[in-house]
């Protein structure tokens, strides 16, 4: 009676002084989602400091001088007890769409004269912005806020005019580069992990935590054409932890978080989305036609596979769960393993690149929990070679046009030094540490492979521009905590050397 009396009471609490922003149901309006799953990624003791002084850079106060510390404490248990998993089908979906008139028409051509397809965007965390830069002067173009804690890459359509984001809120967005306005948004989702956009640019999916759902838009208007319940055979639901485009094979594939399943969604003109309206349950029929618009193919596997690297040809998948120390083969055509990996540092396979090397293709991933640089022979799949650097790291980034490869330290004590690898000899040549004590990692080239540029992971923080071949600083540029910037030309013909 006392628990429940304690709720009643952080309950009017929260609805008196939390829920104009956050919304009476905690999930989210101007401000972020306050449940367990959006915050899971926030210690309760940083959130109750938060609470009592507020967030820089964001809208949220401080209630330290207004709420007593016995109140505070309460609305921080709060905002982690769980809600029933709430509902956010079509109808919400659809009524959460935001529609930014243009000032004037848009142009069908860029309004600057920069070079369209060697522009960045920067995704600056710090105060949740985003920076169009102009690759060739390095100069800011647009700088525009973007929805709350965006997180994964964002992707572009297959000329380059657009690039979406995904919040870890849910929300995804669609900015037009040629004109440097935000277009439409969408909340497709109450937890998100990550989007993909169709090659052809019809579509984009929406992977979700939270509620357990994959969300089909129509990448134009942002308009939800399908939500699919993700649910094994048996009915066990699934959060979604990510989804690809396999462009050469039409399809989206999306990464299941709870249940031993990999999903193939095939939207090309043979197998894809004939419009015919919402389908909500995609399990009604035998074949992929009676499934309607964005049939699934389920692939089974042995185990949870959440992390994924496709080969060049999107034959082959590399899947690795959190938890266990080997990762599996799955081909995607005989829809079955085809062998194993011991990868016992955790890989970060979605940071992983390729390159050509000894007259076989090279796959290399940095590991989250071991300071390696693992190399796997892509026809083999066996181990070529474990590369040692200072700590854990992120992300490993480079280009076809350049014999180095770069990776950060992030998850260790080197976190400011980055490492770069020469791809032909597999061992780490040169250390760089651009701003000491400060977070360096994610590094992007510019669409020649000349420059490589860095960020510098601080609200005092930067781009810093290198001569990729001479390894020498040309430019620093103020940024607030950017954490990862996406180079359009590369990002639109899948360069090896980055992320798709
Ligand atoms: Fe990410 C991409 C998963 C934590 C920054 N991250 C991705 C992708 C996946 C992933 C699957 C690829 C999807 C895509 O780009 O479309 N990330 C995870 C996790 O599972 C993990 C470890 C825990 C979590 O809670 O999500 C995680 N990621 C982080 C962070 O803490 C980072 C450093 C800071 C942040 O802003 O959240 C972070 N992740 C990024 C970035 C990318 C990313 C910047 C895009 C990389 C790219 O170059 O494409």
């Amino acid at each position: 009676m006392a628990a429940l009396g304690v709720t009643l009471a952080a309950a009017a609490l929260y609805a008196a002084n939390c829920a104009v922003c956050h919304g009476p149901d905690r999930l989210g309006l101007t401000g972020p989602a306050l449940l367990p799953e959006n915050l899971e990624r926030l210690k309760p003791s940083a959130a109750l400091q938060v609470i009592a002084r507020g967030r820089m850079a964001t809208q949220m106060p401080g209630f330290g001088d207004k709420l007593s510390a016995e109140q505070m404490r309460e609305l921080a248990d709060y905002i982690y007890t769980p809600i029933a998993e709430p509902r956010w089908g079509p109808d919400e979906i659809r009524a959460s769409r935001v529609v930014h008139p243009p000032q004037k028409p848009d142009s069908d051509r860029p309004v600057f004269e920069a070079d369209p397809l060697n522009l960045f965007v920067v995704v600056e965390t710090g105060d949740h912005h985003a920076t169009i830069l102009d690759g060739d002067r390095f100069v800011p173009l647009a700088r525009f806020p973007t929805r709350f804690a965006l997180h994964g890459g964002p992707k572009f359509s297959p000329g380059g005019r657009y690039v979406y984001f995904g919040s870890r809120d849910g929300w995804v967005s669609k900015y037009d580069l040629y004109n440097l306005r935000m277009d439409v948004e969408v909340r497709a989702g109450i937890n998100l992990r990550n989007i993909a956009v169709s090659a052809d640019g019809r579509w984009l999916m929406a992977a979700n935590y939270l509620p357990h759902t994959l969300v089909a838009l129509d990448a134009a208007s942002l308009e939800p054409v399908k939500v699919i319940d993700v649910r094994d055979a048996q009915g066990e639901s699934s959060r979604v932890s990510a989804v690809y485009d396999a462009a050469p094979r039409e399809s989206f594939i999306a990464a299941l978080k709870d249940v031993k399943e990999i999903w193939e969604i095939p939207y090309g003109p043979n197998t894809g989305p004939v419009y015919k309206g919402l389908v909500h349950d995609y399990r009604t029929g035998e074949g992929l036609a009676e499934q309607g618009p964005f049939p699934v193919r389920v692939i089974e596997t042995d185990d949870y596979l959440d992390d994924f690297f496709f080969d060049r040809g999107y034959h082959n998948l590399l899947g690795a769960s959190r938890n266990a120390k080997t990762s599996e083969v799955v081909n995607l055509d005989v829809r079955r393993k085809i062998a194993s990996i011991d990868l016992p540092g955790m890989p970060h396979l979605a940071s992983g690149i390729t390159w050509d090397w000894n007259g076989t293709t090279v796959l290399a991933t940095p590991n989250l929990k071991t300071g390696v640089i693992t190399v796997i022979d892509t026809k083999t799949w066996k181990v070529v070679k474990h590369i040692h650097t200072l700590g854990p790291g992120f992300f490993l980034r480079s280009h076809e046009n350049t014999p180095y490869a770069w990776t950060d330290n992030f998850n260790s004590p080197y976190r400011d030094t980055l490492q770069v690898i020469d791809k032909r000899s597999l061992e780490v040549v040169k250390n760089l540490t651009p701003a000491p004590g400060k977070t360096a990692a994610h590094v992007e080239f510019t669409r020649d492979g000349r420059y490589a540029l860095v960020s510098i992971w601080d609200m005092d923080g930067a781009i810093v521009v290198y001569d990729a071949a001479t390894l020498e600083e040309v430019k620093r540029l103020p940024m607030k905590k950017p954490s990862g910037k996406y180079n359009v030309w590369n990002k639109i013909t899948r360069s090896d050397g980055t992320s798709h």
